[in-house]
């Protein structure tokens, strides 16, 4: 069979429904390939957009989403994507094509050394240069993005080699078992409990991978802990949930802090330190540390564990949950009510009210309720993030995706491309700034063309207004970050799709009723008012040192 047939075939049995990509004359025999196969060809218009589509679809559904570009320019261009589902933990798998076996060891057109290039954004990377590893190569390729803690992984195929043949079949995928926990380790952790007064868990983007969040969700019934999640464990537990006290993000101290400050064990579950550092909540260094991972936890002066408990997330849970029923390990939750009453307070104070300004978090407010709990909200980086992290309660995992691993702008409107395509039934909303949403719009088109429906917000300040939050925080004033924005709706509609430009409450209401249950592809403009970060700021900043006089005066810690 030819390589490149043979490649695709591979592809096929480890269940690849869709490539996202550009062409490239060097991709020329695998297109063909992709032509005669199952899998559908998503033809996109930057190899940036293909490979946000391929992290998204693969964080989504826990499947390697695919990516394919050509040598040189395509494959650099692939680059940001893939770091992101690197940092992120999103499966994906990368393909790039290249020149003959001839040139590669000299100067040629377009030839740079793409394997090295991807060294450090994947946990492994080839180039295909002989017939007859490309089965193992491909099965190698899913199972190490598939395996926990998944990531980015990438091959190269040589344009010669594509055309050659060979006599393989491919490696099928096998179910691998995740470990599960040493008993001594769960003995360590229910004695860490035990000697606990005020437990509370940090659930990390690892608490709403492979069940994971099933399992959490029993351990806090039962022993009623309750939970902070970082950005990207969102809907670990359902907000709705008297244990949650919402996330934590913010590089400042917001009220979540406050019960982080009075936690005498923190449980962290699937933490990523690549994305909250624990500098935010562990500046003394004191905090005893129950670290529960895939993974053993990072060498970081910030965060040294009493106890690890590396194994399958999930497994640990069950082990847990096991081992508190049999100690009747039970804890009052009673102390987090007044935090979580006043991060609810908070929240609602931020609804719009006829003639307000518009602003995220009262957008925010009336999203979440035309948004069912399992629908998917995917959000670009900058000030609105963060509003999305504080402001927009998750109930159920995967229902908010945030990127906060690598945080690169640009993510959230291919990444609705592969929402939709991974998710057909569902509502699906895509954040962004101006700012991002101008860096990969270009997909407007691919979305269009194949059919993708789902609501594009674009909040529009004229400016990369999280840095020029940071810049005033900072140094009292701004350099480099204003912006003039094109006229959004007409810009959607001159790609074929419906605009939307609120001028009142009202109108922002419908049209995002309208946009949000209609599924079909549009884009809803919100001119914002930036004061509302800098009022948050100050707003903390008081918060804080009124806790501190106050704790001060009662000889306490803040
Ligand atoms: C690709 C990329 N470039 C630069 C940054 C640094 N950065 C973080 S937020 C931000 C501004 C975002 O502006 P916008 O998209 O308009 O969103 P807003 O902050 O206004 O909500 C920038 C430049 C980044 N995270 N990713």
């Amino acid at each position: 069979m030819k390589v490149s047939d043979l490649i695709i075939k591979c592809l096929e049995s480890e269940g690849v429904r869709h490539v996202f990509g550009v062409p490239g004359e060097e991709t020329e025999d695998i297109l063909f390939s992709l032509e005669k196969s199952s899998i559908q060809f998503i033809t996109t218009r930057h190899e940036s957009g293909a490979a946000f589509m391929a992290d998204v679809y693969g964080r989504l559904t826990g499947k390697a989403g695919v990516c394919l570009a050509t040598l040189g320019p395509g494959a650099t261009n692939l680059i940001t994507g893939v770091a992101d589902a690197h940092l992120d933990k999103a499966p994906l798998v990368a393909i790039t094509g290249q020149g003959g076996s001839d040139r590669m060891h000299k100067e040629s057109h377009q030839n740079i050394d793409v394997v090295s290039m991807f060294k450090p954004i994947t946990k492994w990377n080839t180039s295909i240069q002989n017939p007859h590893i490309v089965t193992e190569v491909v099965r190698k390729a899913f199972k190490l993005a598939e395996m926990e803690k998944p990531g980015a992984t990438h091959f190269e195929l040589p344009e010669d080699v594509a055309k050659m043949t060979c006599r393989h079949t491919p490696i099928p995928p096998a179910r691998v078992r995740r470990p599960s926990p040493d008993y001594k380790a769960i003995r360590a952790a229910v004695q860490l409990l035990k000697e606990a007064e005020k437990p509370l868990v940090i659930a990390g983007n690892g608490a709403i991978r492979k069940r994971a969040s099933r399992h959490l969700r029993q351990f806090v019934g039962r022993t009623h802990i309750p939970v902070v999640s970082t950005f990207m464990g969102k809907g670990s537990i359902s907000d709705r949930d008297e244990h949650s006290l919402f996330a934590i993000g913010l590089q400042s101290r917001d009220f979540v802090m406050q019960a982080l400050n009075q936690a005498d064990l923190i449980i962290t579950i699937g933490y990523d330190i690549a994305e909250y550092a624990p500098e935010y909540w562990n500046p003394g260094k004191e905090k005893k540390i129950l670290h529960i991972d895939f993974t053993p936890a990072e060498v970081y002066d910030y965060y040294q564990p009493r106890e690890e408990v590396i194994s399958d997330v999930a497994g640990a849970l069950w082990a847990l949950n096991g081992a508190v029923e049999e100690e009747k390990i039970l804890f009052d939750p009673a102390w987090i009510k007044p935090f979580r009453r006043k991060i609810g307070d908070d929240f609602d104070s931020y609804r719009l009210k006829e003639g307000d300004a518009f602003t995220v978090p009262g957008a925010l407010h009336i999203i979440r309720e035309i948004m069912g709990a399992g629908d998917i909200l995917i959000s670009d980086v900058g000030s609105h993030k963060l509003w999305i992290g504080r402001n927009y309660p998750a109930y159920e995992p995967n229902s908010v995706l945030i990127s906060n691993g690598l945080a690169s702008m640009g993510l959230a409107l291919p990444g609705g491309i592969a929402a939709r395509l991974a998710y057909p039934e569902k509502q699906i909303v895509a954040v962004m700034g101006d700012g991002g949403f101008l860096m990969n719009s270009q997909e407007m088109e691919t979305a269009r063309r194949i059919g993708a429906g789902f609501t594009i917000i674009v909040f529009n300040d004229n400016d990369y207004g999280l840095i020029s939050w940071k810049q005033q925080s900072h140094r009292g004033k701004t350099f480099g970050t204003g912006l003039t924005s094109p006229d959004f709706k007409k810009y959607a509609e001159s790609f074929g799709i419906k605009g939307f430009a609120p001028k009142t409450l009202q109108e922002l209401k419908t049209d995002l009723k309208e946009a949000i249950t209609g599924r079909e592809l549009c884009l809803v403009e919100i001119p914002i008012q930036p004061s509302v970060n800098y009022e948050l700021s100050t707003k903390l900043e008081r918060d804080c040192c009124a806790r501190i006089e106050s704790s001060r005066k009662r000889g306490e810690r803040a």
